[in-house]
């Protein structure tokens, strides 16, 4: 395998075990040089603390094109999650349309609501431009609540096989062409990832944990990236994803401090590691 350069675009909780702080060592242990522009620099995430910060880097993003662009940089893939804005999200779409490779995945974790509910901060308008951006992406990564979001589709906590189907239909109607849908739960016992390639459904069924982790979206995305950024077909990509994630909430759970603001990811490293040299 060649030495490969991906861009990875989300915030920076300084606080939280999400998004860059989770994507650049999970990417960087799969082998890739990872290159990062931050969305936004915040004191933690938002999603149980409170009072924390918020510096939007959306006026950043045109300089630092400009200046790759001058530079002749360009990147193996393109993989977004959490953004700051949605004018930012124009600014991503130029990025991705100015510096990958020919024939560079284009991957996008909508970042922007879980459990039927947006995250603090984002409104009908952050969801229009995420449809679009979505829309311009390879493959995306949506959990239940943002594939409903994208699709105008109501929140379901309970569906069958024909809901999800119909989500697919939905989001191949807007333009992706594959769509990895995270924590589809067809009975109380266990979960999984839905997939559709291109349009043809596949599904991973694996062990529920009564409660998962808060950032477990992001480690998903970022391993499902290394994966297939380092040669390893979507379906299977999706499944190291998938048990990757799966061991990191199992050393959360057995921390016995309370760790609730995000995943001990960094204890199951050396799984992901080796499972992809399989
Ligand atoms: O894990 C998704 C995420 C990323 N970044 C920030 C968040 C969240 C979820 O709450 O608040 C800032």
């Amino acid at each position: 395998m060649s030495y490969k350069r991906i861009l990875t675009v989300q915030d920076i909780s300084c606080v939280g075990q999400c998004s860059l702080t989770v994507a650049l060592p999970i990417l960087s242990a799969c082998g890739l040089e990872t290159a990062i522009l931050p969305s936004a620099v915040l004191s933690t995430h938002t999603g149980g603390f409170t009072g924390y910060t918020f510096c939007d880097l959306t006026e950043e993003m045109p300089k630092i094109l400009a200046h790759w662009k001058k530079e002749g940089i360009r990147f193996a893939a393109m993989y977004t999650g959490y953004l700051g804005s949605s004018h930012q999200i124009d600014y991503v779409t130029d990025i991705a349309n100015s510096v990958l490779e020919p024939g560079a995945p284009f991957i996008v974790d909508p970042a922007m609501a879980d459990g039927g509910k947006l995250y603090a901060g984002f409104d009908a308008d952050f969801v229009e431009a995420m449809k679009k951006l979505v829309s311009r992406a390879d493959i995306t990564l949506p959990n239940i609540t943002e594939a409903c979001l994208l699709t105008g589709t109501e929140y379901r906590e309970t569906y069958d096989e024909a809901f999800i189907r119909s989500l697919f239909k939905k989001l191949h109607a807007l333009g992706v062409k594959n769509v990895v849908l995270t924590g589809v739960s067809y009975n109380p016992e266990t979960t999984g990832v839905a997939i559709s390639e291109e349009g043809e459904y596949r599904y991973y069924e694996h062990k529920k944990f009564e409660k998962g982790c808060h950032g477990t979206g992001d480690v998903y995305a970022s391993a499902f990236t290394g994966a297939l950024v380092s040669g390893k077909n979507l379906y299977d990509a999706a499944v190291l994803a998938a048990n990757y994630t799966l061991r990191c909430i199992e050393e959360t759970k057995k921390d016995e401090n309370d760790h609730w603001y995000g995943s001990e990811f960094e204890k199951a490293l050396p799984d992901l590691i080796e499972s992809l040299r399989k």
